[in-house]
């Protein structure tokens, strides 16, 4: 399954700045020592699949650079190195533009200086990508993507993360081919029709943004009601503090590429 099978992984160790991260709302700034100790536990979820996973230095310059999913979009045929739509994020694309060059053997590049788009916009399920315009990625971010992806044999569809949500993936997260997790609010949009659908359990909206990693999906701790829900169904459900992340609106996609290069 090339939307959640996955041979590589880049992650970012959190950088001694980050308390200095973006965020909507100010919740007190994240502990630097705990994200660490979440982080390594999230790598070592990834590695257990079987996965190579690859952990960057710190980039101090950029205290947003742990979630490194907002750089890229790694695709079996090639890697599309992006432009972030926050103005204090733009340096970190270039930054992993380097990494996935040499496993890949070469980079696509969204270049308008008008187009902005982040990873966390961008959900691939198996048929298609779905990409939600947000205060982060534009019409024009949009379209160069997709003219690069649709070369490669991809539909994209262009959605609408909700007002007020950072990105398109802090609302949804793939289950399995066919199975989307989402809050009630996106999922009432209509976007995923087609899709069997699993929603969050109220009140624990922030439990959307999972992420299916060959076997198992990762999941941030502290929503019980959501997990069951997905345990219920037979999903191997790892749980990884994200007490830290979250204060920056983070979550679990936010933390890593995931590609398998050179397949199709
Ligand atoms: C930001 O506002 O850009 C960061 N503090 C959080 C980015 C989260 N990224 C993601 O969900 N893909």
């Amino acid at each position: 399954m090339r939307s959640y099978s996955f041979t590589h992984a880049i992650c970012r160790e959190p950088a001694e700045t980050i308390a200095s991260g973006l965020r909507a709302e100010d919740h007190g700034d994240p502990d630097l020592a705990t994200m660490k100790r979440h982080h390594a536990a999230y790598v070592a979820a990834l590695r257990g699949t079987g996965a190579s996973v690859t952990v960057l230095d710190p980039l101090p310059e950029f205290p947003d650079s742990v979630f490194v999913e907002d750089t890229a979009l790694c695709l079996p045929e090639g890697a599309i190195v992006l432009r972030p739509g926050a103005p204090s994020r733009l340096g970190e694309s270039a930054a992993m533009a380097p990494h996935l060059a040499t496993l890949y053997g070469g980079v696509e590049r969204i270049t308008g200086p008008d187009s902005f788009i982040e990873g966390g916009d961008i959900l691939t399920t198996e048929r298609e990508i779905l990409v939600g315009r947000s205060a982060r990625t534009n019409a024009a971010g949009v379209a160069e993507l997709a003219k690069i992806a649709s070369g490669w044999g991809w539909p994209v569809r262009e959605v609408h993360t909700p007002p007020g949500v950072l990105h398109f993936k802090t609302d949804c997260s793939l289950m399995d081919e066919e199975t989307i997790l989402a809050t009630r609010r996106l999922a009432a949009s209509g976007c995923f029709e087609g899709y069997r659908m699993i929603e969050v359990a109220e009140g624990e909206e922030a439990a959307a943004n999972a992420i299916r990693f060959n076997g198992i999906v990762l999941f941030a701790e502290g929503f019980p009601r959501t997990r069951d829900s997905l345990l219920s169904r037979g999903y191997d459900v790892v749980e990884i503090g994200n007490s830290e992340c979250a204060r920056l609106d983070g979550g679990m996609s936010c933390l890593s590429l995931r590609f398998s290069p050179g397949k199709d």
